[in-house]
């Protein structure tokens, strides 16, 4: 695995409706996140936080069923600029949410790097949303469709360029909660989905070991975009969109403990944490937890 991990702050709560979620990137710090990885001799670099830009009046008006479409543009813009750089001075990004919706500047500024980038999105949701499917007008719920090439125009292209990915170079772990205009992308598109069916039936090492196998051959860097809501909201409880039945604490070590092993991952990003929602910084702790077991903590 790359040695040197440039870390990325993105303070963005603008994707979804409840407050405190940008202040995850400072619980996640303030959990030992680096001294964590200090320990597994890791050259850090904390680039700080991209700065994102504050909505105009207090309560915005849905634009196109896309609240806060232009911060949330330009604030993805930034941050795909930072990603782009970090990957082309050769480090491994590791950035911290923020909402989800983060997902579409990570993946712009990572994807120009690699002609075939695979996504590892472990996630309670699809976040298969465009603006005419989704239920909220939520942009958290709609980073993957984008990435996808399929949504807004401003988001669709962020960094100057589209499509980021391709349909078959995902793998989505821990859905449970899946829109009707999701599902119809999914067969459509054919995108390999393990629900928490699948994930139940076959177990976390089989879930692992095929994933692994699937997107070994078909791609040159994988990204992992790791939503703490994939994780049941009994361990990760600080998390805005809580879905009962997710993956165990156990079974997310064992994923991160497996992806280390592989040496495939290329770059990831730990979103979703909102202390004001957690118990005594509970889920930031689970996060830098997982990243410790991701770089490796438990088998060097
Ligand atoms: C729902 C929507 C979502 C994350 C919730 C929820 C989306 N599908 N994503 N939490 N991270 O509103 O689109
Ligand atoms: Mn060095
Ligand atoms: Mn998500
Ligand atoms: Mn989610």
């Amino acid at each position: 695995m790359n040695n040197h991990l440039s870390i990325i702050g993105v303070p963005m709560d603008l994707g979804q409706m409840r407050r405190g979620v940008d202040m995850g990137p400072s619980a996640i710090r303030y959990a030992g996140m680096i001294e964590r990885l200090e320990q597994l001799k890791y050259e850090i670099e904390d680039l700080g936080d991209i700065e994102i830009p504050r909505p105009k009046v207090s309560n915005p008006e849905k634009l196109d069923n896309l609240r806060n479409l232009n911060e949330i543009a330009e604030g993805s813009s930034r941050l795909a600029a930072e990603v782009d750089q970090v990957v082309e001075k050769g480090q491994f990004p590791l950035v911290l949410g923020g909402d989800h919706s983060i997902a579409m500047g990570t993946l712009a500024g990572l994807s120009k790097h690699y002609d075939n980038l695979g996504v590892i999105w472990y996630d309670a949701h699809g976040d298969l949303n465009t603006a005419d499917s989704s239920p909220s007008g939520n942009i958290h719920g709609m980073p993957l469709a984008v990435s996808l090439g399929i949504g807004h125009e401003k988001l669709t292209s962020i960094h100057g360029y589209e499509p980021k990915i391709k349909p078959e170079n995902i793998v989505i772990i821990g859905a449970r909660s899946l829109d009707e205009g999701e599902r119809v992308l999914i067969k459509e598109k054919g995108i390999k989905v393990y629900t928490m069916h699948e994930v139940d039936r076959m177990g976390m090492t089989k879930v692992m070991e095929e994933s692994m196998d699937y997107l070994k051959d078909r791609t040159d860097g994988v990204h992992l975009s790791l939503d703490l809501d994939g994780l049941d909201p009994n361990e990760a409880p600080g998390v805005g969109t809580p879905v009962l039945g997710g993956l165990s604490y156990r079974e997310s070590h064992l994923a991160m403990e497996m992806l280390y092993q592989s040496g495939m991952i290329t770059s990831a990003e730990f979103v979703e944490v909102n202390p004001i929602l957690d118990e005594k910084n509970k889920t930031a702790t689970v996060a830098v937890g997982l990243m410790g077991s991701l770089f490796g903590e438990s088998l060097k």
